[in-house]
């Protein structure tokens, strides 16, 4: 075929040319002297000429799912925690030395360039981490996914620790030009809000709608790692339909007229920072409809583009909704589906119950979604009109298939009527979609046995299980390039996209020089984080000490208490003794408290005085320091994890859905000690019992303990060591300027109740840590099976999750290209 049009296409291997497009777009786009260009002008030349590169494969791929009529998959999800993208991008394209050889000869250092770029934040932790490893795995396995999420001006909140406490400052991640999306004026979406329903006849109409907004597209390109495949994942910002109020603005009320604007802009301004709780506020279920309604609109007008009608969607049409934070979706599309495509009730409910499927991510019971029926009413008549029918409909079904079981329609309702009368956003979920999955197995057990066991009794063959998986481009081939090459040298390069054949390395533990070479590259890496701790907190830590690394969310579920108790132990150890011969470690810390979490916050604050106090204790010295690194984000996890040891994933178990964390330690050489919970269970089935430290009351003695009475005083009065550390909470030993600080974690432990259990766990707990010492002691038998672990982590590569996604919810087959 003949083009039509003319475009250079620069060949990305090669150095000049290459060197060439950087400084074109210096000169031409940015608009830069390269004697006055300023490292920020460097790292936005070379994105654009990366990107160049990245647009021709994604117009191939475009044209391909167009001519082969593909089924699309959309992932909808409230947050994407990308990171950084230039580093990936050059990954992806095999150009990372092709570009680091251009900028040097243009006198650039490459790594201090691809480390200026800020990272994107736009979600909180693990649920939108998994949305961007998936976009990754989507892309490289060809299969035709499009993200649709908000673009946040403002991401997650940064966090700074002034005097040991968080303090947030904004993230203002959107700098003054935009290199990394597309903005796309033209794909453009009015959302509606407010308003009041008119019945005409059959129909319903939703009219005299206010404070609606514009949702305006903006690209970012998602290339797949060595292919041409590349996807895209939209992004919708809030634009005022009235750019100012003309009318108070010819009045000469200057200030309201922008108001107006800025009011209706607010929708996509800031992410909500808190993913413990749901808070029900009315700005965050604007934030839902806005984004959901715009991704609809333009999944349908996409679908029209080839299709006369609507009819058979759902043959073309997945829509994944990540949690019920996009279930909102499942009214829009039968809004539109009843009062614009003029399809009856039966027909259009057919055609929906086509589309979705749904991710539980947390059995948590504050964190479930459930709007008030008076917000929902007030902002969205139709849809709260919609779900109502939905309800009536589903209702009677249940109760033609079980005759008589009033309890059974009350507990399924997707309202819940005690109190203030709310819909359940994830019963809503469950009803509208074929396929309702839990990201790891323990999770999808406890799923169908807790939040959803009635609806599983009607539903039972909507329920499935897909374990959760972290892309190995990103969390080993970027974020441990000596691993990488080591493991290059032993089996070749194709596990970044085959990760099973990890495995191969399990035989190579018998030679002597791959251990030693795999125990300096885990030494090399720690020396990295040492170096950044030295150079960003200045405190000294000694790469050969044993690292012990904590990092996620602070949550009282994840239990970084529990750490805590086991670090005060062993410093009393240490001034008990001090002569006696002892392991040294170094427990690293790291991670955000919702800004409203009052106890997640003391948690941090209690660390920062832990390690005061310790830190400075000169009967110490190297045998205990313990680090708090401010401001966890993706592009921090790819510094910290590579240099870790050993892995803490100590949940309660039955708490933690799967995590995720746990995946990258592994393939990053770091051995585990956790709690048979989320992941966890099925990473001890993968690299053995003897190469994984479980500890602790399994979910079945965590639930007989809650059922049967749980007595922490007891255990407290029973363990001299734990006593010791729980006084000094209480008597202010590591807040002596302020006593009374950590009563309350003391009385929360002891006197309230424990929910979490530490107490429970607290001996096996400490057993256990007392063991990896003892491994510890023999580098090589720990090395080996370091490497057991990294061999056995081919099972969770996030490509291997996206594999069974395709098959078994969405039934999608990748682009042919
Ligand atoms: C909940 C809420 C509550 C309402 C306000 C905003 C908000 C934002 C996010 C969330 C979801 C929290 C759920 C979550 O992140 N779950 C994590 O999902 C991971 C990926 O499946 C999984 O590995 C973690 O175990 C699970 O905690």
């Amino acid at each position: 075929m003949s083009m039509p049009f003319q475009y250079d296409v620069t060949d990305h291997h090669d150095v000049q040319a290459i060197k060439k497009a950087i400084a074109n777009k210096l000169m031409y786009t940015i608009g830069k002297d390269p004697i006055a260009a300023q490292p920020k002008d460097w790292l936005d030349a070379t994105f654009l000429t990366v990107r160049d590169q990245m647009v021709e494969r994604w117009m191939q791929t475009t044209r391909a799912q167009y001519s082969q009529d593909v089924k699309r998959v959309y992932y909808l999800s409230m947050e994407f925690l990308i990171g950084r993208a230039l580093s990936n991008a050059l990954l992806a394209l095999d150009m990372e030395s092709t570009v680091r050889a251009a900028l040097d000869e243009m006198g650039i250092d490459y790594d201090d360039l691809v480390h200026m770029e800020p990272d994107a934040a736009l979600g909180n932790g693990g649920l939108g981490r998994l949305a961007a490893c998936f976009l990754d795995s989507m892309a490289t396995l060809g299969i035709p996914g499009m993200g649709y999420g908000i673009r946040y001006q403002f991401g997650m909140f940064k966090q700074r620790i002034i005097e040991g406490r968080q303090v947030e400052v904004p993230d203002t991640w959107l700098g003054s030009v935009n290199i990394l999306d597309f903005p796309r004026d033209e794909v453009c979406y009015r959302v509606r809000f407010g308003g009041r329903l008119e019945l005409d006849g059959k129909k319903t109409r939703w009219i005299d709608t206010q404070n609606d907004v514009l949702a305006v597209a903006h690209d970012v390109i998602i290339p797949g790692f060595d292919t041409t495949a590349t996807n895209t994942l939209r992004l919708w910002t809030a634009r005022s339909t009235r750019e100012i109020n003309l009318s108070k603005f010819n009045e000469g009320d200057y200030f309201s007229a922008v108001a107006e604007k800025n009011i209706s802009e607010n929708v996509s301004r800031v992410l909500y920072p808190d993913d413990s709780t749901y808070s029900g506020k009315e700005l965050r279920l604007r934030q839902e409809y806005f984004f959901v309604a715009a991704s609809v609109q333009d999944i349908i007008h996409r679908y029209r583009m080839t299709h006369d009608n609507l009819d058979h969607l759902a043959d073309k049409v997945a829509i994944h909704l990540n949690d019920t934070h996009p279930v909102l979706a499942i009214p829009e599309l039968m809004r539109v589906l009843l009062d614009e495509a003029g399809y009856e009730w039966d027909e259009a409910w057919a055609i929906t119950s086509k589309v979705f499927s749904y991710t539980n991510h947390t059995l948590m019971s504050e964190a479930l979604e459930t709007w008030p029926v008076d917000m929902l009413g007030h902002l969205l008549p139709r849809h709260l009109k919609i779900i109502f029918d939905i309800n009536d409909m589903f209702l009677k079904e249940v109760a033609a298939k079980f005759p008589g079981n009033t309890d059974l329609l009350r507990s399924v309702s997707l309202i819940e009527e005690h109190g203030d009368r709310k819909v359940r956003m994830a019963y809503l979920a469950v009803v509208a979609s074929h396929t309702i999955n839990g990201v790891s197995a323990l999770h999808s057990d406890l799923m169908v046995e807790s939040i959803f066991a009635d609806l599983a009794k009607i539903f039972p063959e909507r329920f499935t299980n897909v374990t959760n998986g972290v892309t190995p481009r990103r969390w080993l081939a970027l974020a441990n390039p000596q691993l990488s090459n080591l493991i290059d040298r032993e089996i070749g390069q194709t596990w970044r996209v085959r990760l099973n054949e990890l495995a191969e390395l399990k035989s190579h533990i018998d030679f002597p020089k791959f251990v030693q070479d795999f125990r300096e590259a885990k030494h090399a890496n720690k020396e990295r984080l040492a170096k950044y701790v030295a150079r960003n907190l200045g405190g000294v830590i000694n790469p050969d000490s044993l690292f012990d690394v904590q990092v996620k969310r602070i949550h009282e579920y994840k239990r970084q208490l529990l750490n805590v108790l086991h670090v005060i132990t062993r410093y009393n150890r240490i001034l008990r003794d001090p002569d006696a011969k002892i392991q040294p470690r170094v427990v690293v810390f790291a991670g955000k408290a919702a800004s409203a979490y009052k106890m997640a916050k003391l948690v941090i604050q209690l660390i920062n005085d832990v390690g005061i106090k310790i830190n400075n204790d000169s009967r110490v010295g190297d045998k205990l320091k313990v680090v708090f690194i401010p401001n966890y984000s993706v592009s921090l996890a790819e510094i910290i994890i590579p240099a870790a040891d050993l892995s803490e994933q100590i949940s309660t178990a039955g708490t933690e859905a799967s995590g995720t964390g746990n995946m990258k330690f592994g393939l990053n050489g770091a051995l585990t000690i956790g709690t048979l919970d989320g992941a966890n269970v099925e990473m001890l089935d993968a690299v053995g019992a003897d190469n994984i430290f479980i500890f602790g009351n399994t979910t079945e003695e965590v639930n007989a303990l809650r059922r049967n009475g749980y007595n922490p005083r007891a255990i407290y009065e029973g363990n001299s060591e734990l006593r010791e550390v729980l006084n000094q909470l209480a008597n202010g030993f590591f807040s002596p300027q302020d006593p009374e600080r950590y009563r309350v974690i003391f009385d929360v432990l002891v006197n309230w109740g424990d929910h979490y259990q530490l107490l429970a766990d607290y001996e096996s707990y400490i057993a256990t840590q007392d063991k990896v010492d003892a491994l510890y002691a023999k580098p090589d038998e720990w090395a080996k099976k370091a490497i057991l672990n990294v061999a056995g982590m081919g099972h969770f590569s996030s490509d291997r999750t996206i594999a069974e996604y395709a098959e078994k919810i969405w039934h999608t087959t990748p682009v042919k290209l």
